[in-house]
């Protein structure tokens, strides 16, 4: 009879807890494709990706029904438990948080081996619930006569994982199946390590810590000598005292093209309307760095010198474009970079972009993540924490792919490009998910035309695309400072690069982005 009854309460509990845990805001934030609206584990999954606190598979998917691993599991409770440790840089990826639940013991060395060979092995329940409930309900107490009904197994159950499991099933985290089963030895699947993450997060009396991004506020804009040295905290870019920072300004044209735009009298009259940030296109193709490495690193260094005379943060960009792998010239872009973040190690104005825009028959997780693995070692053996800018596959826009596998790293951001006439809403939803799940986005080429360059202008969408980056504090430059007779360019064809600029000079979207400084 009692059973009965415990049962039942606990299968209202259970349900109570459910939708308690759906907050409408995010309750149609659809973070992946397969975690189908309208699913018994959908606004769980949904609020822990709005919080940052499970990202997907490579795939961009988040397998719902896959069984959790040891590492999996314990990397969703540490960040719940606000442990922000980076993913490892070298070893397993999860080594910190697994170290991090080891110490604080959440578990026994013989459950989880530090040495590694259980961490990509399921997690049996009666496991998945000590460390669930040392992590983030260490108090809670069970009562052993009546929680210990609620289980028609309980006699499965190993003496060591009594205590958590029944205080667990006192606040109704666990609720058992419909026979009653805890089942201590099965594996969970990913949704249902989300329910009763979830769950647990409800029986906390406040939430911890889970987001260390400075709140969103009024960004401080200012040059080097206000800001220093630049770091990212959570997905925000900051200055040096932590600060949120937001950088506008203007991208150079192909820099092999267009140096007269590049020299002093051209960058301090970006200045001079506002801007704090200035991008040198470097194109390694279309006769740019590979064919003449001289004379084009010259003009490189040029514009960087004449950008930190102006007292603005400055982008070196590797603007891969018709040689869309980067791996394809990974050398020559190592020595590159080692030799500008040894010339620039003590200068905080320099930020390194590794590649404007893999694109073509290329994939994140096998070419564009290994090269900028890479290319991190290589600069961080100059430059201890130059903030380094990461591009993604399809012309740096599948910035969801990166959220699913980052680079491991500090001061690490990722590149979002984007033409007002040919990228709209599915873009900017698809960098809001990525940084609700923890992604650093600057975006570091836009444009008012459309993708070819051309077109337009389409001030419109402009707009509504600066709004966004504003109410989330990211970062931009604009495609491009030149007198190209092509909608993007900023300035009317003929217009002189030594001489102050009026209005009159401005191109109508030379006009509308200087504005925006
Ligand atoms: C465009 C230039 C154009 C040039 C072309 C090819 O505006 O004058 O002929 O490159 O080199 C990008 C690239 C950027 C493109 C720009 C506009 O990063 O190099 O510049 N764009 O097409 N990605 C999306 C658009």
């Amino acid at each position: 009879m009692t059973n009965i009854l415990t049962k039942a309460l606990s299968a209202v509990m259970s349900l109570a807890l459910i939708v308690l845990s759906c907050p409408s805001a995010i309750a149609d934030t659809a973070a992946f494709p397969d975690v189908k609206p309208g699913s018994w584990y959908a606004d769980d999954v949904n609020e822990l990706a709005a919080r940052g606190l499970i990202s997907g598979c490579g795939d961009g998917k988040f397998h719902p029904g896959d069984t959790i691993t040891a590492a999996q599991f314990v990397t969703i409770v540490a960040r719940c438990a606000g442990i922000t440790d980076k993913p490892a840089v070298s070893g397993h990826w999860a080594a910190p948080f697994m170290s991090a639940g080891l110490s604080r013991g959440w578990y026994d060395w013989d459950e989880i081996p530090p040495t590694g060979e259980k961490f990509e092995k399921p997690i049996v329940r009666q496991l998945a619930a000590k460390i669930l409930m040392r992590a983030l309900l260490p108090d809670k107490r069970g009562d052993y006569n009546t929680d210990s009904a609620k289980m028609t197994d309980f006699s499965q159950l190993d003496g060591r994982y009594y205590e958590s499991v029944l205080a667990g099933y006192s606040c109704g985290i666990f609720a058992g199946d419909d026979k009653g089963r805890f089942k201590p030895k099965s594996g969970l699947t990913r949704a249902e390590a989300c329910a009763i993450v979830i769950r647990a997060l409800k029986c906390m009396d406040g939430l911890p810590p889970i987001d260390p991004s400075p709140a969103p506020g009024p960004a401080v804009d200012g040059g080097v000598s206000e800001n220093g040295w630049l770091q990212v905290k959570g997905t925000q870019l900051c200055n040096e005292k932590g600060e949120p920072v937001v950088l506008h300004g203007m991208s150079s044209q192909g820099i092999q093209w267009f140096g007269q735009y590049t020299g002093e009298q051209s960058i301090k009259n970006t200045a001079e309307y506002g801007a704090n940030l200035f991008r040198v296109a470097m194109y390694t193709g279309e006769g740019g760095y590979l064919s003449q490495p001289e004379s084009v690193k010259k003009l490189a260094l040029a514009a960087i010198d004449a950008a930190i005379k102006q007292d603005m943060y400055v982008i070196i960009d590797w603007h891969i474009l018709s040689d869309g792998n980067p791996m394809d010239h990974v050398n020559e872009s190592k020595a590159f970079f080692s030799e500008i973040a040894e010339r620039y190690k003590d200068e905080p104005a320099v930020l390194y972009e590794i590649c404007n825009e893999p694109n073509g028959s290329i994939t994140w997780a096998g070419d564009v993540k290994p090269y900028a693995q890479e290319l991190v070692k290589t600069i961080r053996a100059q430059s201890e924490k130059g903030i380094i800018l990461i591009g993604s596959s399809t012309w740096s826009q599948d910035v969801h792919l990166a959220a699913a596998d980052p680079v491991a790293g500090d001061n690490l951001m990722y590149t979002l490009h984007f033409y007002a006439g040919t990228h709209g809403q599915w873009l900017r939803d698809r960098a809001d998910s990525a940084i609700k799940s923890g992604l650093p986005i600057f975006v570091t080429e836009w444009g008012t035309s459309s993708a070819n360059g051309s077109d337009g202008v389409f001030l419109d969408e402009s707009r509504r695309w600066i709004d966004f980056m504003s109410e989330r504090g990211i970062s931009w430059a604009n495609w491009s400072l030149c007198d190209k007779d092509e909608t993007s360019a900023a300035l009317k064809p003929g217009t002189s690069p030594d001489k102050s600029w009026s209005k009159n000079d401005m191109s109508e979207s030379g006009k509308f982005v200087f504005d925006n400084f």
